[in-house]
């Protein structure tokens, strides 16, 4: 079949609306519709060229929803109808990973994925017979998709699609990383760096977990009001500092330091001021931001030794098909704000903005519709 799809054909190119030949599902496999995706900072880091497992062409996108419209042999969970959230992170239950009870970092078609492609090692689009590559196993910027049935939440039916399309990537990754990874506590002093489409979403777990300070890092002092209308307690403008250190600020105002703090940026200069402003013998630092191909952290083993922890969340630490559905849910009922953070809503052909948006900071989310 044919679908219009957002390509991007070159490292640091905008992407071009195309007409793209979409080969149907095999094995295993389902046919999505995608309603609405939301534009993440991911996709920006791999159109950017920044991501050393970065393929061109490619369709990029990972933070859809969707309809099934068709489904391959073997298919038992899913029928035509369906609505669904694609999944970066799959979770098959039958991988080592997924049995471990351990991670939520399936193992089952992770190759493939970077690499691409669909598990049998090929792609399902192309144009003209020149083969256009999957991007993390979703391609949400692609009107038709295909999906492995592992790799698809099935959502409630009455659950928006431009908004519940988060879900697929920020809402879970901020909200997880507060709830699956860090598991704050009641009480606990929460620092986060960078309050885009992730950390305001960080803000409003580690609200609805019972946090006590919620202190927020960010360059653009318009992230201050939607800050403390997600919970955020206190704002720290570096900027502002003047000469005094940021870590040095952190741990006073925290008297002592932070019980957890998050890395919302994807810069290994902040994930260090993360770690280091966390309380000596228990703080504990999540790297949530993706940084790129050749960057590395570092900061002094005796941060280490003196109880600190250093860690780092993919997708929040959620199981995407057991999680998903219950976040829908959680949005449904009113229990978070998914609505104020989709600043912009726009159609795809428009989609270029999107990323205009996110470079200029207007946006927290911008959403394209088909
Ligand atoms: P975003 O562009 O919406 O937000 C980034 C925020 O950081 C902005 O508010 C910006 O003003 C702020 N910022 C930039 N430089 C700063 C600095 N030096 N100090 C303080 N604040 C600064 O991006 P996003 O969509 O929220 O994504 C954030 C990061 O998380 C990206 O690196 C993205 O790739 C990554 N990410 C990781 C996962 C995961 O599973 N680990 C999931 C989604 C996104
Ligand atoms: N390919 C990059 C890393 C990119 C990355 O870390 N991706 C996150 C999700 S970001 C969503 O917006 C992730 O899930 N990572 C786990 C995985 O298996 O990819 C690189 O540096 O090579
Ligand atoms: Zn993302």
């Amino acid at each position: 079949m044919k679908t219009k799809a957002a390509v991007c054909f070159e490292a640091g190119k905008n992407l071009e609306i195309e007409t793209v030949d979409l080969e149907g599902p095999k094995f295993g496999e389902v046919l999505v519709e995608i309603k609405a995706s939301g534009v993440c900072h991911t996709d920006e880091f791999t159109r950017s060229g920044g991501d050393p497992e970065g393929l061109f062409p490619v369709i990029f996108g990972h933070e859809g929803a969707g309809v099934v419209v068709d489904v391959g042999p073997g298919i038992v969970s899913l029928k035509k109808g369906d609505h669904v959230i694609p999944l970066y992170t799959p979770e098959c239950r039958q991988c080592k990973s997924c049995l471990s009870g351990k991670t939520n970092l399936c193992t089952s078609i992770r190759a493939t994925q970077g690499q691409g492609v669909m598990p049998d090692g090929s792609s399902r689009f192309s144009i003209k017979g020149r083969k256009i590559h999957h991007y993390m196993g979703c391609s949400t910027f692609s009107n038709y998709t295909v999906l492995p049935e592992i790799a698809l939440a099935k959502i409630r039916p009455d659950a928006p699609f431009d908004k519940v399309c988060y879900i697929g990537c920020g809402v879970t990754t901020g909200i997880g990383a507060v709830i699956n990874t860090a598991k704050v506590e009641p009480g606990a002093n929460v620092v986060v760096f960078g309050l885009g489409g992730i950390g305001l979403n960080v803000l409003q777990g580690a609200r609805m977990v019972g946090a006590n300070m919620i202190v927020g890092v960010d360059l653009n002092p318009a992230r201050e009001a939607l800050g403390r209308k997600f919970g955020m307690t206190h704002f720290v403008n570096p900027k502002d500092l003047g000469d005094k250190d940021l870590v040095a600020h952190l741990v006073e105002l925290t008297d002592g330091g932070a019980d957890y703090s998050f890395e919302c940026v994807g810069s290994t200069k902040l994930m260090r001021q993360a770690l280091e402003c966390c309380h000596r013998g228990w703080g504990k630092s999540v790297i949530i931001g993706v940084a790129g191909a050749g960057q590395e952290i570092a900061t002094r083993p005796f941060q280490l030794v003196t109880g600190r922890t250093w860690m780092g969340t993919a997708f929040g630490g959620a199981k995407g098909r057991r999680d998903v559905p219950k976040i829908v849910d959680w949005y449904m009922d009113g229990k978070i704000d998914i609505d104020s953070l989709i600043t912009h809503t726009m159609p795809v052909e428009k989609i270029n903005h999107a990323f205009d948006l996110m470079h200029k900071g207007e946006s927290i989310r911008s959403v394209v519709t088909f």
